[in-house]
């Protein structure tokens, strides 16, 4: 069933200022860039939800909407972005880290990955951090439309692959934020896994 209501909800520098209820949320991770904000608008099909932009690194702070009522998406910082200074970056590490360790509340992490590359370093220490932390999440590979239809496979059975050798079992998907209807196999998932239903 499509996503019939969107809003912003807030925008949280720190844990403290997350919303203090117990509805189910499901966290958007991934690369600067990778379109996190454009595979959520993609999903609750609006324009202009999430704040997209071709100057990376513009999200610090965990962006909460929410979804018919009933759960939240998160849109987290990217990580990978080289401009903002390393102390800046730990904290922010350190305060992602406590989030997806602490917050009862998350059901899910998305992790975003470009299908034009292999994973990088990052994308795969926090796929590895994930695995070790026992923290549910699947992967999902975006910018489909960016390369010609019989290499979806191949690109799929490598990062496959990578987490069969990382002992890590979770399912992937193939978008394109350009496409929303290949959104629907996601949307699903993330609405069966987290036990969300209208
Ligand atoms: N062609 C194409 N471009 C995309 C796709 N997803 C995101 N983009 C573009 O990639 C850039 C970064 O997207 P954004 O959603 O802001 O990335 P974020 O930093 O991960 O939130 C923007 O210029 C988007 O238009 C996609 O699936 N296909
Ligand atoms: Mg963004």
């Amino acid at each position: 069933m499509p996503i019939t209501k969107a809003e912003y909800l807030l925008s949280a520098p720190d844990l403290s200022i997350c919303p203090d209820d117990d509805k189910p949320e499901i966290g958007f991770a991934g690369r600067s860039n990778v379109g996190k904000s454009s595979v959520i608008n993609a999903l609750t099909r609006r324009k202009k939800l999430a704040h997209t932009s071709n100057t990376p690194g513009k999200t610090r702070s965990l962006n909460y909407y929410l979804i018919d009522d009933l759960w939240y998406l998160v849109d987290m910082p990217g990580y990978g972005y080289a401009k903002i200074s390393r102390k800046e970056q730990s904290r922010w590490g350190r305060e992602m880290k406590r989030y997806l360790l602490e917050r009862k509340q998350l059901q899910l992490v998305v992790v975003l990955i470009d299908i034009r590359h292999q994973p990088g370093v990052l994308d795969r220490e926090f796929l590895l951090w994930l695995g070790e932390h026992q923290i549910p999440f699947c992967v999902v590979l975006n910018k489909s439309d960016k390369i010609s239809k019989n290499k979806l496979p191949h690109r799929k059975k490598n990062v496959q692959t990578l987490l069969d050798e990382m002992n890590i079992e979770v399912p992937v998907f193939i978008v394109s934020a350009q496409q929303p209807e290949s959104m629907n196999e996601l949307q699903s998932f993330i609405m069966d896994f987290a036990h969300i239903s209208r």
